[in-house]
C-alpha cells in the first residue's frame, strides 16, 4: 500500500499522508451515517446516547443547539455501525499500518472527530501514548478524511520528529489537562505542519508525534475518522477513555502470544468523567 519513501517518511517525521488511499464513492456509506447522527443531534441539548462504561457515546460542543449543531465526537463508531467496522476489518487502511508495524496488529479504539462550521472545536497540542500508554510505541494514529482537508477547515497539525523526543506531562497543577504545558505548545506551534489532502486521504501519524488543530473557519465540515491500531505485541497499559466491544481483537495477521516492552516512564492518564477528552482540555 506505501511506497519506500512514505514508510521513510513516516518514521523520520512521525507523520506521512497518503492522497486518496480511498474514492469519495467508497466513503459515501460512512458520510451519510455522519448525516443522520447529527440530524440525530439536532434532538439533544448536551451529550448524548452510551457507551459501554455508561458515559455518553455522542459528545457536543458548549453552545450546541438544534438550529446550530455541534456534534465533535462520536465514540466507537464500529460499535454502532457496519460502514465503520468495515473501514478496521480490511482495505487500504489496514493495509497501510502493515506497511508501517508488520504483518500482525491489534485494533484499540476509534472515533469519529468533527468540526461541524461555526462550531469552535478545537483539539490542544498532546500525545497520544500519553492517553494511551502501551508496552511498546509500534503503535499508529490514522486519521482517515472524510472531507476535502484544506488550510482553514482546522487541520491536524503534527511537529515533524516529534515522536523521537519526549513524553510531556498532560498533567499541571495535580489537574489532567489532556494537553501540554503552554511553553511546550507554543514551541510546537511554530514547528507545525499541516496535514491536508482531498476527501479519502489518510493520515499515518506516530503515536508519540505532537498534534493540535484548531478552529475551522470555512462553512464546509472537516470530519476525520481516527483509529488506533497497534502492532499485536503492544499491550495497552492503561484503560482506554473510548471503549469498544472491539478492543484488543486482531485485525490483521496472527496473535503472536508475545509482549514486546520499552523503557518510559509518565503518569497515569484519567478517563474523563464526561463524554470526551475535550471537556479535560478545557479545563486546561
Ligand atoms: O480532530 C483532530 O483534529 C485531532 C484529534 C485528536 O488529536 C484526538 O482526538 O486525539
Amino acid at each position: 500500500m506505501l511506497s519506500q519513501a512514505q514508510i521513510s517518511e513516516f518514521w523520520e517525521s512521525g507523520v506521512v499522508v497518503v492522497e486518496s488511499a480511498y474514492s469519495a464513492h467508497e466513503l459515501e456509506p460512512l458520510l451519510q451515517q455522519h448525516r443522520r447522527w447529527i440530524e440525530e443531534s439536532r434532538h439533544h441539548d448536551g451529550p448524548f446516547g452510551e457507551m459501554s462504561d455508561g458515559r455518553p457515546r455522542f459528545d457536543v460542543e458548549p453552545g450546541h443547539c438544534r438550529e446550530k449543531p455541534a456534534l465533535r465526537r462520536v465514540a466507537s463508531p464500529e460499535e454502532i455501525s457496519s460502514a465503520y467496522l468495515d473501514i478496521l476489518q480490511g482495505g487500504p487502511m489496514l493495509m497501510a499500518v502493515v506497511d508501517l508495524l508488520g504483518e500482525n496488529l491489534r485494533f484499540h479504539h476509534a472515533k469519529l472527530n468533527s468540526k461541524l462550521p461555526g462550531s469552535g472545536t478545537t483539539v490542544k497540542w498532546h500525545q497520544d501514548f500519553t492517553f494511551d500508554p502501551h508496552s511498546n510505541d509500534d503503535c499508529v494514529t490514522a486519521m482517515l478524511f472524510l472531507d476535502d482537508i484544506i488550510p482553514d477547515i482546522g487541520p491536524a497539525r503534527v511537529v515533524p520528529g516529534s515522536h523521537r523526543g519526549p513524553l510531556y506531562s498532560l498533567w499541571h497543577e495535580e489537574v489532567f489537562t489532556g494537553a501540554v504545558a503552554d511553553e511546550i505548545a507554543a514551541q510546537c506551534e511554530q514547528k507545525a505542519v499541516e496535514c491536508l489532502g482531498p476527501v479519502g486521504s489518510l493520515c499515518l501519524m506516530h503515536t508519540r508525534a505532537l498534534h493540535a488543530s484548531s478552529e475551522n473557519l470555512t462553512r464546509r465540515p472537516r470530519t476525520l475518522y481516527i483509529a488506533t491500531l497497534t502492532a499485536a505485541d503492544a499491550i495497552p497499559l492503561a484503560p482506554c477513555a473510548v471503549p469498544s466491544k472491539y478492543a484488543g481483537s486482531v485485525v490483521h495477521g496472527r496473535n503472536p502470544g508475545r509482549i514486546r516492552s520499552i523503557a518510559f516512564d509518565m503518569e497515569n492518564p484519567e478517563i474523563p468523567s464526561g463524554a470526551s477528552f475535550f471537556d479535560q482540555q478545557a479545563n486546561g
